[in-house]
């Protein structure tokens, strides 16, 4: 399974430092979490204000426009990451966590954390030897250069003690959802369940690990890629277009009816309606 920038872009891409969307500088550059390692640096001390600071790939889509995060939930916690205990502490797989999306506290412990995540991702020998590294170590795992996604992987487990109480290993909800799986379901999913669920009912991230439809390699595809991401985007829009009366003709179409009867108040029928309620397949 490929994985988003395998490998950390060199951080010399530029400024772009203070900016009020610093996080999506980063994603326009198909950035890895790491390679904005002193972005991330700088967008703590700009944001000192802010509580949290997540980190979406460009290759991710919000899918439950409906789904509150549970942070009441982390307050013992800064490092929040989707994944499973049993494929990280036993068997060491590389696909144990995903850092396609995930939270950080704005705060030292982070900060150090990227610290100690970085070393692995100098382009050229470091990561070449470092990949070996991690080949021989993570279960699953293909030879090539360093990745981000395994380098934390590889921390963990070999300074478990040192981090692992401040990290949360979610997956009572997709913070990251493997798009494969999901995709083709999206109309049994609107049949039977409605936004708000952010599970296997109704994903909140969809996630198009593998799929390099601008690159030059990719593990599925390229028409499928393609396909899936137009279905998962339709899919999401939906959401938000239902709030002003429209939806799509279908989850692969780009055109969208109307599926309210206009209205002389628009404003109050927004505000009677239920982001969370059942989306109609049939209108
Ligand atoms: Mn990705």
């Amino acid at each position: 399974m490929g994985q988003e920038g395998m490998g950390y872009s060199s951080g010399k891409a530029g400024g772009g430092g203070g900016g009020a969307l610093p996080m999506t500088a980063a994603r326009a550059r198909g950035a890895s979490p790491l390679s904005t390692h002193h972005r991330s640096r700088k967008i703590s001390r700009t944001f000192n204000n802010v509580e949290w600071i997540w980190w979406m790939d460009s290759d991710a889509l919000f899918t439950d426009m409906a789904f509150e995060l549970p942070l009441s939930r982390y307050d013992n916690h800064n490092l929040i990451i989707h994944g499973y205990h049993d494929l990280l502490f036993e068997k060491h797989s590389w696909i144990a966590l995903n850092t396609g999306s995930f939270l950080f506290r704005n705060c030292q412990w982070s900060l150090d954390l990227l610290a100690a995540w970085a070393p692995m991702g100098p382009k050229g020998f470091i990561r070449e030897e470092a990949g070996k590294i991690l080949t021989a170590y993570l279960k699953g795992r293909p030879a090539f250069e360093a990745d981000d996604q395994s380098a934390l992987i590889y921390l963990l487990l070999s300074q478990k003690e040192k981090w692992m109480d401040k990290v949360y290993i979610e997956n009572s909800y997709y913070l990251h959802g493997f798009w494969a799986g999901l995709v083709d379901k999206y109309e049994e999913m609107m049949e039977n369940h409605h936004p708000g669920l952010g599970d296997e009912r109704w994903p909140f991230v969809t996630h198009f690990v593998g799929c390099k439809p601008c690159g030059s390699y990719g593990d599925y595809p390229v028409d499928r890629c393609l396909k899936s991401m137009e279905r998962a985007f339709n899919f999401a829009d939906n959401q938000v277009l239902r709030l002003y009366g429209f939806a799509h003709k279908g989850l692969e179409s780009p055109k969208i009816k109307r599926i309210r009867s206009q209205t002389t108040k628009p404003i109050n029928d927004k505000e009677d309606l239920d982001v969370k309620a059942k989306m109609s397949t049939t209108s």
